[in-house]
């Protein structure tokens, strides 16, 4: 985030969105076997497997929805370089472990390592399309799969002491090796934090697909959290650990540079702590810049959490 400027966005040619429904016609022509119920071929496989069985959510936005091609292109993920373009060309090189492992702990009562087929069944997958808003002042409009956090949190049942919610990317150095405070200029593993509250939202989703497949590396998988209305670094990519804690945890961009990264990072035209004026934005593919919305665009629905806060002392 401290590489490059919006302006540097390069609008290289752009694959029809119908790209999205001729894959949909192909996945329709496949074998029910093969697509079988909400069959998952393996998170470790790079190749992306359909994902069956998903249900349009209520929750998603009308708005033109971005190519594939556009989302798995331009991607913030440090771990795999600080080029947006060249993140797609790094993962191809990373072998995901065969097993994936996410430890659910901390305040809980009933703490669980769980495997990723194990998530895949937590409830009904949806695809969600959300608008997603980078701090950087770039946004795009992307059709996620997952379900609700709340579904997992349940589960694990928080203790009256859970007050806020831990992340914690996956990190290994010996397979990541631009995942390096020296290339990547922050401190890694990667961590990010929600309280309690915003953490069960139901818009907080918990993110296994991308366009009807299971979700691309260089957009977090297999499993990463997706907050739309908060900016995009708060949506914390390839998951291993959630914890359930007492108080506010470590977040990585307000650790490297706390004046302009808060805790909470909700989406806000009026404030601008960053080089970055972020009363406009501009969407990948199109030309003129947008003015920004309060909450990105889920205030009706977020708000509430923040009944008599002070959104620019908490930004
Ligand atoms: N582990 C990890 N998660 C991360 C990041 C990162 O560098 N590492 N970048 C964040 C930022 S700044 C943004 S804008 C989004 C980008 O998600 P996308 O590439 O899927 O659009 O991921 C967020 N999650
Ligand atoms: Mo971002």
């Amino acid at each position: 985030m401290l590489i490059k400027k919006a302006a540097d966005i390069r609008y290289s040619e752009v694959t029809p969105k119908d790209i999205y429904f001729n894959r949909r016609t192909f996945l329709a022509g496949l074998p029910a076997a093969f697509v079988g119920a909400r069959e998952f071929l393996s998170a470790t496989a790079m190749a992306a497997a359909p994902l069956a069985n998903v249900r349009k959510s209520p929750l998603s936005t009308t708005e033109k929805v971005n190519t594939l091609k556009q989302i798995t292109n331009y991607n913030n993920y440090y771990e795999f370089g600080t080029d947006k373009e060249g993140v797609a060309g790094n993962v191809a090189k990373f072998k995901m472990p065969s097993e994936w492992v996410v430890s659910v702990e901390g305040e809980v009562a009933k703490p669980k390592k769980y495997s990723i087929d194990e998530l895949m069944k937590i409830a009904p997958l949806e695809e969600r399309i959300y608008r997603h808003r980078c701090v950087e002042a770039w946004s795009i409009v992307a059709p996620w799969i997952g379900y609700s956090l709340s579904e997992l949190l349940k589960q694990v049942q928080p203790t009256s002491k859970a007050k806020f919610v831990a992340f914690q990317s996956y990190w290994d150095q010996s397979k990541q090796p631009l995942a390096r405070k020296e290339i990547a200029g922050i401190d890694l593993p990667y961590v990010e934090g929600l309280r309690l509250d915003e953490a069960m939202h139901p818009l907080t989703m918990l993110t296994v697909g991308l366009y009807g497949e299971t979700l691309p590396m260089q957009d977090g998988a297999p499993i990463r959290l997706t907050v739309p209305w908060k900016y995009g670094y708060k949506s914390i990519k390839s998951l291993v650990k959630i914890k359930l804690v007492s108080s506010m945890p470590a977040t990585t961009w307000n650790m490297q540079v706390p004046q302009w990264y808060g805790f909470y990072s909700n989406v806000n035209p009026e404030v601008s702590t960053t080089r970055w004026s972020q009363a406009h934005e501009r969407r990948l593919g199109e030309f003129r810049e947008r003015p920004t919305v309060m909450f990105n665009g889920y205030g009706d629905q977020v708000a509430s959490l923040y009944a008599g806060m002070d959104l620019k002392k908490n930004y």
